[in-house]
């Protein structure tokens, strides 16, 4: 059976986090690593009673994701990426990790903009720029995906492979495009997506958080993206 671990990224979520680990499916998976960047909370504490494994990384988004990856069990085969402010639906984990076990997809992106969505759980502004990048990944890269979630899993050994350097908000959008450019099989799934449990947005429902992520992914989007087209002949 293919060993899944979850990694959750973390800054100042101690009213959502030990609940989005009491929930953990702990028979499916072989562990949780909650990734603390200098939360000033009882985020790690409260994470490590509920049965996560904490580690810290440095500041930054796809630093803790870095970090998590970095970190994951040798023997587990399957990474999991999740928010820690409870919007993403734990339920939702077969549909993406079961076409990666089965050895039919190496990168299952859970969509929200397919799934269900609670009001209010993604701004207006989410929506239309997860159809632009959409949009505008098709075009580049021949792929459309409809959403940047941070709900996703992908096969470990790809990811390795990938030699991320986005340590900010890029960090999702990158996973994203490189998965196209290393002809990944990808498959996109609806997830279904909740409002955060309690506490404050870092980035979506930040104004200056929103517009540096905003500019952030457009950057990458060109640099990253266009890598491949003007290195690929076709
Ligand atoms: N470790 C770490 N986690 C972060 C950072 N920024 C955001 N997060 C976490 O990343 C997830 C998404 O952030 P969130 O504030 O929910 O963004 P939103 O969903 O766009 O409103 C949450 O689990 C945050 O705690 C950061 O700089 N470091
Ligand atoms: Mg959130």
């Amino acid at each position: 059976m293919a060993q899944i671990s979850i990694i959750i990224p973390a800054l100042n979520e101690a009213e959502s986090i030990g609940r989005v680990v009491a929930e953990m499916p702990w028979p499916l998976i072989a562990e949780c690593i909650v990734v603390d960047n200098g939360s000033t909370d009882a985020t790690a504490a409260l994470a490590e009673a509920h049965g996560a494994r904490v580690i810290q990384s440095p500041r930054g988004y796809g630093a803790a994701c870095f970090a998590g990856m970095q970190a994951a069990a040798p023997a587990s085969d399957i990474l999991v990426f999740m928010d820690g402010d409870g919007s993403d639906i734990i339920a939702n984990l077969p549909r993406l990790t079961e076409p990666i076990a089965r050895g039919d997809a190496d990168f299952v992106m859970g969509s929200r903009i397919r799934g269900r969505r609670e009001p209010g759980s993604m701004l207006p502004s989410q929506v239309f720029a997860a159809h632009l990048v959409g949009a505008l990944l098709r075009l580049f890269q021949g792929f459309r995906y409809t959403d940047m979630g941070p709900f996703r899993a992908i096969r470990r050994s790809c990811l390795e492979e990938f030699r991320m350097a986005e340590m900010t908000y890029g960090w999702s959008l990158e996973m994203q495009i490189k998965a196209v450019q290393h002809h990944l099989r990808i498959l996109e799934i609806p997830v279904n997506y909740r409002r955060r449990i309690g506490g404050t947005s870092k980035v979506a429902g930040d104004f200056r958080a929103s517009i540096k992520a905003g500019a952030r992914i457009l950057e990458v989007l060109f640099r990253v993206g266009r890598r491949q087209s003007s290195s690929n002949p076709q």
